[in-house]
């Protein structure tokens, strides 16, 4: 344990800069203070809370490493751990800073035009705007490659049609990144800014979800949207520029399922040394103890593997591999850590008045989206046998689905 009583088995706080513990300490006492109070409310009335925006881009947590634009340009350690503080809080929290940050953000400052960053990448870092990053299809989720959202070129413009489906932020982003095949589906695909407002683009939340409640989740219609060529990110050139937006929300999304995972483990911990049963507490049985020593273990190795993914990234050594090992691991270990943690606490186990139950709904999402467990485990088998197994090859030995006999 730390000074904080976290979990800390292996020392990472001595892999910290004081600039880095600073700023987990402010987004911490925010976390205590502002939100966990009211997180379970958020929860079961299903509540992203917009009156935070502000408090958050007070703090930098918009443009957290940019250098430019007013941005805090802090490093990856740094970011890591306000994705970790914050999902201590609730995933939710945390996918609405991964969004600004990674996927609106990040392409407008690495694909967009200078107007477009004058315009845009000051009021998102300011919170006055609201982002969101449309590429998941109802029938393109896991090969996003497949999407059938097009780009026709008219007069000066484009014509988007195409429907994106479960998009975080959607109906309140001012500011949204659709990815659309270009030349009408025969081209490349490419990245446009599409804005609130523009005929023929809307937004329809999706209710009735039991994961991520405290986030607002979005299908958007793109029915004859005319928008001008400069609302193209002129840097975008395929689908590999969409994927590289996912790498950075990949990142904050290995440490986040930290906080989530050890906000389940204090929990339980604390619960199982007092509960009594048999006449001893829960924490003295055999079973319960290979729980915990499990889960403390787990929290830790993925402690270590965010903390030298946080330096590699600095240095610029950390590949889109690395990346989704430490986004698959970590999310996976936390939902697994989470079902336990909420065996241990029994029938207490599936109430609100305790964080787990909601930590273990969100984890299902954030083991799903930016990549499944088995999209993660097929990058890194592709990239340490050299072997693509994402799909059955034809006879013609091309990819796609085998035929039946
Ligand atoms: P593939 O041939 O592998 O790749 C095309 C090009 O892109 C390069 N690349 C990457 N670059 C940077 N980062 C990555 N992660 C990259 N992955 C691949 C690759 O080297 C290649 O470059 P080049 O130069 O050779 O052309 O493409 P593929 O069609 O085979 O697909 C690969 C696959 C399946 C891994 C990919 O499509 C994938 O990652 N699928 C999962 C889909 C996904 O994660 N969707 C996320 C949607 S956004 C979201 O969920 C937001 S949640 C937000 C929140 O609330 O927090
Ligand atoms: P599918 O791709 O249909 O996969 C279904 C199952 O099949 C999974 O278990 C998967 O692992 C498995 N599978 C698929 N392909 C293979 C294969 N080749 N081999 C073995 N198994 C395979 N998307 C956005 O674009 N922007 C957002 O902001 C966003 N926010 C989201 C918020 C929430 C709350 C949720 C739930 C999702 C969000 N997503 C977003 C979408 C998310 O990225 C996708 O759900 C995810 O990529 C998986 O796609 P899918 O749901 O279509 O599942």
């Amino acid at each position: 344990m730390n000074q904080f009583g976290d979990i800390d088995y292996f020392l990472c706080e001595d892999l910290l800069s004081d600039q880095e513990k600073g700023i987990r300490d402010t987004v911490r006492s925010w976390i205590d203070s502002k939100y966990l109070p009211k997180a379970a409310e958020y929860f079961e009335q299903g509540i992203f809370p917009l009156d935070l925006i502000p408090e958050m881009a007070q703090m930098g947590l918009f443009g957290f490493k940019m250098k430019e634009y007013g941005g805090r340009g802090e490093n990856n350690t740094a970011f890591g751990l306000v994705c970790r503080e914050l999902e201590r809080g609730d995933s939710g929290l945390r996918s609405f800073v991964s969004v600004m940050n990674a996927l609106v953000m990040f392409p407008i400052a690495e694909y967009g035009s200078p107007e477009q960053k004058e315009r845009w990448l000051p009021l998102l870092r300011s919170g006055k705007a609201i982002g969101c990053f449309g590429l998941t299809e109802p029938d393109a989720g896991s090969d996003p490659g497949s999407m059938r959202t097009t780009a026709v070129r008219d007069g000066e413009g484009f014509i988007l049609n195409g429907r994106k489906m479960w998009i975080t932020n959607g109906s309140i982003a001012d500011v949204a990144v659709v990815w659309a095949k270009t030349d009408g589906g025969t081209g490349p695909i490419r990245g446009f800014l599409i804005e609130k407002g523009t005929p023929g683009f809307a937004a329809h939340d999706i209710s009735r979800k039991f994961s991520l409640r405290a986030s607002i989740t979005s299908a958007l219609v793109l029915d004859d949207v005319v928008t001008p060529a400069e609302n193209l990110l002129p840097g975008t050139i395929g689908l590999g520029s969409a994927l590289r937006c996912l790498s950075e929300a990949r990142y904050g999304i290995a440490w986040g399922a930290v906080g989530a995972a050890m906000a389940c483990f204090e929990t339980v911990l604390k619960y199982a040394r007092s509960r009594i049963q048999f006449g001893a507490p829960l924490a003295s049985f055999q079973l319960v103890q290979q729980k915990l020593a499990w889960m403390v273990t787990e929290i830790t190795k993925a402690q270590l593997l965010c903390s030298r993914l946080g330096r590699l990234k600095d240095e610029g050594k950390a590949r889109h591999t690395h990346i989704s090992m430490a986004k698959m691991n970590n999310a996976s270990q936390a939902l697994k850590i989470a079902r336990i943690a909420r065996d241990i606490l029994g029938a207490n186990g599936i109430s609100l008045g305790f964080p787990v139950i909601r930590h273990m709904l969100n984890l299902e999402t954030v083991n799903t989206y930016e990549g499944t467990e088995d999209i993660h485990t097929l990058v890194i088998g592709r990239d340490i046998t050299g072997m693509d197994a994402f799909a059955c090859e034809t006879k013609a030995g091309q990819r796609g689905i085998a035929p039946s006999s």
